[in-house]
């Protein structure tokens, strides 16, 4: 089979063509990809300021990882959970002893670990807490983003994601991002199960909680007896500087759900973590998928865990951020485009100073190709900023001259 492409303009005509139309890409068509680098079909090399939305945390094609898929796919990738087999077992020691949990229950998609947290939190919930049948309600915040399922947009507050796609799933309430008195209010209802929320909200903008807001979250859930759910798919894995975003607040979530580079941008591999508890409230052949739990993922996904550790990523997000937000705090002050830098580790976003609905966010995100640097407005006036962990302090300075550079020499066209 001809995979050949002749010219990114060539792709872009057949996607036009023959694609579904549920995405606008910035028009780059990549060939190639190592580390913090991308490649186009013509040649030209970008820095990448996106790491798929923190799933290429280890940097693309990291050696160790794609060896580990090499080795794993010419001997067994798939048997399906009808059977074992002899790579699921040790990753789930690995990955339980890596986090600190008892229990773990494999998936692919980020998605599909947040319907699975929903599906045992409302488990829990009748088999455990007690809750009447039917009756179980799961609290979210406004501004949530887990994906795109039924089950994850019936909690979204953004008509995006909503927009005739009803109806919606019951038994969800939604409360304001960062307010502890709407949760302890929520929580009063002695029919609520879960409490599900991203450490920092990545869709959202990278809007980061008051310091000490998970954590007085978590404990006010766990005074009332609901399940404090925490969906670290984007901010895991030392994307914020810590290997969980709760890490900052020191507490481990009742259930924690991972996705994205905890399989380091080479294959889908999301998993839930839970105590026996809530876990084995699971019975057989009550949850489960095709691919969830396959030897490949597994072997790929214990790999992707141990480069984090070894290479130091998330100590070297936690130094790289807090000097790419130094330079940037320093840019706002310098120019009229930008006025806030936010966020933690290398998970960080810059406001631009104009409206939602304006172009400029895509304007400058076009002109920072030109630049050689990839990235992509999130909401209409923010950029988010987000390279593979394994960017060197070297290359985050010349990524941030290339921003400068960029937003000081920016004109509204
Ligand atoms: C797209 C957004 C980011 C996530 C969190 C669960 C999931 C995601 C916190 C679901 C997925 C992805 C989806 C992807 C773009 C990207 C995204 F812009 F859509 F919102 F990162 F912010 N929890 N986020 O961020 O994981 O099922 O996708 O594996 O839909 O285009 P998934």
């Amino acid at each position: 089979m001809n995979l050949q492409i002749g010219s990114s303009q060539q792709a872009i005509e057949l996607e036009l063509k023959y694609g579904a139309t549920n995405y606008k890409p910035i028009p780059v068509v990549l060939s190639r990809a190592e580390g913090v680098f991308m490649w186009d079909v013509e040649g030209n090399r970008y820095f990448d300021f996106l790491a798929a939305y923190s799933a290429v945390n280890q940097g693309h094609c990291h050696p160790r990882i794609i060896r580990a898929l090499n080795e794993q796919a010419s001997k067994l990738t798939l048997t399906s959970r009808a059977f074992h087999n002899d790579v699921l077992g040790k990753f789930e020691e690995y990955i339980t002893d890596y986090f600190g949990y008892d229990r773990v229950l494999p998936m692919n998609t980020g998605v599909e670990g947040g319907e699975t947290a929903v599906k045992l939190c409302r488990k829990w919930a009748y088999e455990v807490k007690g809750v009447p049948a039917n009756m179980a309600k799961i609290i979210f915040v406004s501004g949530n983003f887990w994906g795109r399922t039924l089950a994850a947009i019936s909690s979204s507050t953004d008509p995006s994601s909503t927009r005739n796609f009803g109806p919606f799933m019951p038994g969800y309430e939604i409360i304001p991002y960062n307010d502890l008195d709407a949760l302890e209010k929520a929580l009063y209802d002695p029919t609520v199960a879960g409490f599900m929320v991203e450490p920092i909200q990545g869709e959202a903008g990278v809007v980061v909680p008051d310091a000490g807001y998970l954590k007085k979250a978590y404990e006010m859930c766990r005074s009332s007896n609901v399940l404090f759910i925490a969906d670290e798919v984007q901010t895991g894995l030392g994307r914020t500087g810590k290997l969980l975003a709760c890490n900052h607040e020191n507490f481990l979530p009742d259930i924690l759900i991972l996705g994205k580079a905890l399989s380091g941008g080479v294959f889908p591999v999301s998993a839930v973590l839970a105590s026996d508890e809530i876990m084995l409230t699971i019975k057989p052949g009550e949850h489960g998928s095709t691919y969830g739990g396959n030897p490949l993922g597994c072997a790929v996904a214990m790999e992707a865990l141990q480069v984090l550790k070894d290479e130091k990523l998330s100590e070297n997000a936690e130094k790289l951020g807090y000097i790419f937000r130094k330079r940037m705090q320093q840019l706002c002050h310098e120019s009229e485009w930008v006025n806030l830098v936010r966020g933690k580790g290398l998970l960080n976003a810059l406001v631009v100073n104009d409206s939602e609905d304006s172009s400029t966010a895509w304007d400058i995100c076009m002109k920072l190709k030109e630049n050689g640097l990839l990235a992509k407005p999130t909401h209409g006036n923010i950029i988010r900023f987000a390279p593979p962990l394994v960017i060197t302090e070297n290359q985050l300075h010349d990524c941030c001259d290339i921003i400068e550079k960029t937003i000081k020499g920016f004109k509204k066209e």
